[in-house]
This record gives C-alpha cells, structure tokens and sequence, in this order.
C-alpha cells in the first residue's frame, strides 16, 4: 500500500458528534480569468454561481449508441457480476453500478480522454487531472432505488481523503433522462456551503453506503434550510446530454418505478494538486477502485 502525502490541516470536519453548516473555503472555478477550452466564460460563471452547467448535447447520437452498448456489455457479463467493482441493487439483485470503468473498458477510457470532456474538467479545476472514481449506473426500471440527498465531497473528504472541494463531476445520459424516471437533482448554490454530518463512519462503510447511504446524509432540518434558501432543480434531457456539477453540489436522485432505465456513465476528475491523503473521519481507506490514490496517471 502506497503511503499517502502528508495529512493536511480538515478545513471540512464531519462526522463528528454534532452537525454543522460552514461556508466553503476553496474556490469553485480555479483556472484563471479567459482560460481556453470547451467551456466559454459565461459557462464557466454559471457553473461558478449554480455549482452545475448542463449541456443539452454532450455526444451525438452515433456515440451514445457505442458507449450504450459497452454499458450492456459490461453489465450483461457475469465475470463483472462477481467483480467487487460490481454493486448490485439491494432487492431485485440487478448489477446497479460498475465502478473503475474507464480502467476496465478501452471504450471508456477514450470517453474520460476525450477533450469534449477532460478539456472541461481542466478549465474547471485550473490543472492536470485524474480520474478519482468512475463508474456506470444502470437505474434499471421498474424500482431502482435512487441515491438519498448528500454531498460527494462529504464522503471523498471523509472516506478518501481528499482535503480540498477540487473535484467535479459528469454524469453522462446514456439513456433518455425523463422527468419521472429518477432524475439527478440538484440544490443551486449549495455547492458553496459545507455540511459536516453527525456521526461516525462505520467500518468498510462503502459496502452499504453504494447501495444506500447512511454516514454523511444530512438531517431534516439541514436539508430543508438548505432546500428553502437553494430551491431544488431536476435534471432531465435526452442521452448524450451531460451535467458537471461541483463535487460538494448537494444533490440526490429518486427511485425509478418506471419501465424507462436511466443509466449514465459518471466520472469524477480530481485536479493533481489535490491528492487524497489519509482519510479524514473514517476507520480505513476505501478501495482504490472508487477513490483513486497515488501513483495516478494525469489523463492526456
Ligand atoms: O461514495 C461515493 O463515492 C459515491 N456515492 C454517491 C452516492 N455519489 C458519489 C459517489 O459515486
Ligand atoms: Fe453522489
């Protein structure tokens, strides 16, 4: 096991023994001012004030039928099935989520090099970067469970080890994103405000919180301030559509009951000047197929 870069002081406690709100301390956007890239700068502010930019059409419809066809592959084989990087839904058994794709599938890691998409994440976190997790989430229908209201940071800073809120998100539509089939939601603005969580994370917590989390979700009460100051916004668009969104956006999706899946392919960039370190309120590391650790390789 490679020993981890220095422990830094936890600008972002939680999981301690109360709960609290603070403002973020590290900025959103890091590149400087006119920094080229697919991006242009009015998107760049959005995505500064909201903590998310959505793109109608990220892949065409030739390309989303190829990495469509990759998921099913992956998904359909059994080998991946009794892979660890495989987590299965808690009732009907159906594979849920693979993670550590762009490292299993040449298909995907030419989707994480794409400069439509690593070009993006550059001009966001202001550097190189890597690959902290990836994965591909089926939400088959007929009753896939969703994902409760957090933030990714809260568990990348907690579990993994990641001091500072230099990450950001794409979640990719490989299917139709409907209003009804389990869309990602998302709070505008809560990216700008932490919310260390009460209570400590269980040991090899990872194994339930994939399925269902439970350690780092917010209470009633700091979801509802957070929903009335921030208001909720529900993502829908067509496959091949793509959200980014900041790595401490609070936001959660609902249970899919209907016969429509919505899967995407999602896939975290972490800037090279924000290596994980040792976790800062867990037990153990998790895994390295769902939070990366030094060496990394920087995506071309
Ligand atoms: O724990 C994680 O890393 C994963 N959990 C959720 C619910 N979203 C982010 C991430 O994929
Ligand atoms: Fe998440």
């Amino acid at each position: 096991m490679t020993t981890a870069p220095e422990r830094t002081a936890d600008l972002y406690p939680t999981r301690g023994t109360s709960e609290v709100i603070t403002p973020r301390k590290d900025p959103v956007v890091w590149s400087r001012p006119g920094v080229e890239g697919p991006f242009a700068a009015a998107e760049l502010s959005d995505f500064d004030r909201d903590g998310f930019f959505a793109l109608p059409e990220l892949l065409t419809a030739d390309e989303v039928a190829v990495y469509r066809a990759e998921l099913d592959r992956l998904v359909g084989d059994p080998a991946m099935r009794a892979d660890p990087r495989s987590i299965v839904e808690p009732t009907s058994q159906a594979v849920r989520s693979v993670f550590e794709v762009h490292r299993i599938s040449e298909v995907f890691a030419e989707l994480v090099a794409d400069p439509r998409v690593v070009g993006r994440a550059r001009q966001i976190l202001g550097s190189d970067v890597y690959v902290h997790q990836s994965r591909i989430n089926v939400k088959p229908g007929f009753g896939a469970s969703g994902f409760y209201w957090h933030s990714d940071f809260e568990t990348w800073h907690a579990e993994d080890g990641l001091p500072h809120m230099r990450t950001v998100s794409v979640s990719i539509a490989l299917t139709e994103n409907y209003d009804t089939n389990g869309g990602l939601m998302i709070m505008p603005g809560s990216h700008r405000y932490f919310v260390g969580c009460e209570g400590a994370t269980p040991k090899d917590n990872y194994k339930k919180s994939l399925q269902m989390q439970d350690a780092g979700t917010p209470s009633d009460e700091a979801l509802t301030t957070m929903a009335d100051r921030h208001g909720i916004r529900l993502f829908t668009g067509r496959a091949g559509s793509a959200t980014w969104f900041d790595c401490n956006a609070m936001h959660g999706s609902g249970d899919n009951i209907t016969p429509y899946p919505r899967s995407n392919v999602f896939i975290v960039f972490n800037s090279v000047e924000n290596p994980a370190v040792e976790p800062f309120a867990a037990p153990v590391r998790r895994p390295e197929y769902i939070g990366a650790r030094a060496p990394f390789v920087p995506v071309k």
